[in-house]
């Protein structure tokens, strides 16, 4: 009697649980289409060096709050797409200019899988947010 119960609310949570992670999973689709469309700025459903580079500088524009030329640690905590993740190398936990640009090769080689220089609606969903796969 007793276990029936204790099967009874297992089971209750494991199908919770399950519902939870599918409704998690739709939603970061959903989040990262946006993304992808926002980023797509001549809406042809490829996403060009370019613009994956303007979007960069926009970002970091945005992160930088203080407009110093410098992403510290505390504006990095801001940033939901994790383009600036493995940008600094010279570990001082800030993300300068240059920082940023030098990374922007490296993880715009790895969303484009296939290497033909444009990062589909596919591509983008396998890796972003993208340091992910650096
Ligand atoms: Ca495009
Ligand atoms: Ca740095
Ligand atoms: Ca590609």
């Amino acid at each position: 009697m007793i276990s029936s119960i204790k099967m009874g609310i297992a089971m209750y949570f494991a199908v919770l649980l399950c519902s939870f992670s599918v409704f998690a999973q739709q939603n970061g689709t959903e989040a990262t289409q946006k993304k992808f469309q926002e980023i797509d700025t001549n809406k042809d459903s490829l996403l060009t060096s370019e613009e994956m580079q303007s979007y960069q500088k926009k970002k970091f524009d945005e992160l930088d709050k203080s407009k110093n030329g410098v992403i510290s640690a505390e504006e990095r905590k801001k940033d939901s797409s994790n383009m600036f993740g493995k940008a600094d190398s010279n570990g001082d936990s800030q993300i300068s200019r240059k920082e940023a640009l030098a990374q922007f090769n490296d993880y715009f080689n790895s969303m484009d899988t296939n290497k033909d220089r444009k990062v589909s609606r596919d591509e983008f969903e396998a890796s972003w947010p993208v340091n992910l796969r650096l």
